[in-house]
């Protein structure tokens, strides 16, 4: 199979800073995942370069952002989601230029996801209250008139993973604007180029110069750069937990406040009682969404016994329908893997999975002949310690297991290191709920898989990371509380 996707003309490549797009001493190669070959010259950001764009998000903070109040932050957060809107179809297509997703994906959730972030924030902005506190004025202290306000944090560093860059990009940006924070953003290597022509959509919008700048570049160099600067007052990260430990080593030199967001293992658990259709089609989606390089992808599918046989036929049957290539081809279904680099990772994850005794029941099928792709598949028989059931792949390969008892269910969701997202496929209510509450992840979903909103606060326990982002969750992520106490 051949893939038709070319290189592409005007794409913007430059770094903004302070208003401005500059070009840097040093360029990157960012490849297409779908050939493998060069999509564009990207500006790799020096650690200069990062200087200067803390420096002029400094500056906006003390000046012009700073001085913006929240209906108007709001009234600006509303025009880029209509620039977002009106360049829809352009955005989806470099997403799927840049990270090999078909089509129909960008333009199904992450532009329509990033709009609505834009939107929820915007509202958000001249809504940021404090509390009134009532005092008892002990121990003979005078009575007072207390009362907090949540104050930006100051200049945030977001950094940018490549499996979905354009919505983790609004992610942070929309609550960090919203509460009135200046950003400098990290796109990842891999995926810079829908968060450039959002750089074009905020310039356009007429957001003061510095209060956004987006300096794309290497990960040890603009990325470490960020994390070190004594003017950063926080990092927001997405990725993987390696960096993310040392992002928190690292900010501690300087008391940055961190968010960090490092993927999961995530289950599916189907009841006795499930709906099976509703629960097959959701786990497929789950592990071959984005080609399986998806934080909350559902990995460790837990299937009461009963079904088990049904259910791992039918994942395979899902997985060997899958239709690789070009994303822009409409028979596609699942596109490449991001790089040669991730390619290698899940091949090699794939063949430690059946080195571990693993019966492959999808999976081993003619791949095309170039790109970076890897065919979904799935494992039944796996030891429940094993490698591919402990470590996030990040690649289209599931591990299935039957369970006899919900307890037992419980404890095989449980037994990761991570905690980021878990889905139970159940009609009964009493089960949902106790199974919820049994659950140590971020995010429990009950009869469907990845029902964000940016309503909803997001984020991990154990190794998934610190903190949450979306909704008010993100507002408080993105404020200082200021306690004021006047002595009557
Ligand atoms: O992530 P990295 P990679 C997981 C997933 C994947 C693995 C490796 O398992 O297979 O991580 O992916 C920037 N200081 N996730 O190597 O390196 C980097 O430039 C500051 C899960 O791509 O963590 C990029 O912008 N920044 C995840 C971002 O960090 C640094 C999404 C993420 O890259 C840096 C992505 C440094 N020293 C990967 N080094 C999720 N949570 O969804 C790198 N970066």
């Amino acid at each position: 199979m051949t893939t038709t996707v070319e290189p592409e003309t005007g794409l913007t490549t430059e770094m903004y800073i302070d208003g401005a797009w500059t070009s840097a001493a040093e360029t990157f190669d960012d490849l297409n995942p779908a050939t493998g070959r060069s999509l564009a010259r990207v500006a790799s950001a020096s650690a200069a370069d990062v200087d200067r764009a803390v420096a002029a998000a400094r500056a906006a903070l003390d000046g012009a952002w700073g001085a913006t109040p929240g209906v108007a932050r709001g009234a600006l957060l509303h025009r880029l989601a209509d620039l977002v809107e009106r360049d829809a179809a352009l955005l989806a297509r470099l997403e799927s230029l840049d990270i090999g997703k078909p089509a129909a994906q960008p333009a199904m959730l992450d532009v329509p996801n990033t709009i609505a972030t834009f939107r929820h924030f915007a509202g958000w902005a001249d809504k940021i209250t404090g509390q009134t506190i009532p005092t008892a004025g002990y121990m003979g202290m005078a009575p007072t008139h207390s009362y907090t306000v949540r104050e930006p944090v100051g200049v945030i560093g977001a950094i940018i993973p490549w499996n979905t860059p354009l919505m983790i990009a609004a992610w942070k940006l929309g609550p960090a604007l919203a509460a009135g924070n200046t950003v400098v953003v990290k796109p990842a290597e891999d995926g810079p180029l829908s968060i450039l022509h959002l750089g074009t959509l905020i310039e356009e919008a007429g957001f003061p110069p510095g209060t956004v700048n987006i300096v794309p570049g290497l990960g040890s160099v603009a990325g470490a750069a960020l994390v070190a600067h004594p003017d950063v007052d926080k990092i927001s990260f997405t990725g993987s937990p390696e960096v993310g430990r040392e992002i928190q080593k690292a900010a501690a030199d300087t008391f940055k406040r961190v968010t960090l967001e490092l993927g999961g293992k995530s289950p599916h658990i189907v009841a006795e009682d499930a709906d099976l259709d509703a629960a097959i089609n959701g786990i497929a989606m789950g592990l071959l969404f984005n080609s399986g390089q998806v934080c909350a992808a559902g990995t460790r599918i837990l299937v009461h016994r009963s079904h088990y046989d049904t259910v791992v036929a039918a994942l395979a049957g899902a997985a060997s329908a899958q239709v690789l290539g070009d994303p822009f081809d409409e028979a596609t279904t699942m596109g490449a893997l991001v790089n040669a680099e991730q390619q290698q990772r899940v091949q090699d994850y794939i063949a430690r999975g059946r080195a571990e005794g693993g019966r492959m029941v999808a999976g081993d099928e003619s791949l095309p002949d170039e790109g970076f792709f890897v065919r979904p598949t799935i494992f039944a028989d796996l030891a429940a310690d094993s490698t591919l059931a402990q470590q996030e792949i990040f690649g289209p390969v599931g591990v299935v297991w039957p369970f006899d008892t919900l307890e037992e269910a419980i404890e095989l969701a449980n037994d990761t290191s991570y905690g980021l997202a878990a889905t139970i496929w159940t009609s009964k209510l009493s089960a949902a709920h106790s199974l919820a509450a049994k659950i140590r992840a971020g995010a429990v979903w009950v009869n469907g898989w990845a029902a964000i909103d940016p309503a909803l606060p997001w984020g991990g326990m154990k190794a998934s990371g610190i903190g949450r982002e979306l909704g008010w969750s993100g507002i408080l992520a993105n404020t200082e509380e200021k306690v004021v106490t006047i002595v009557l």
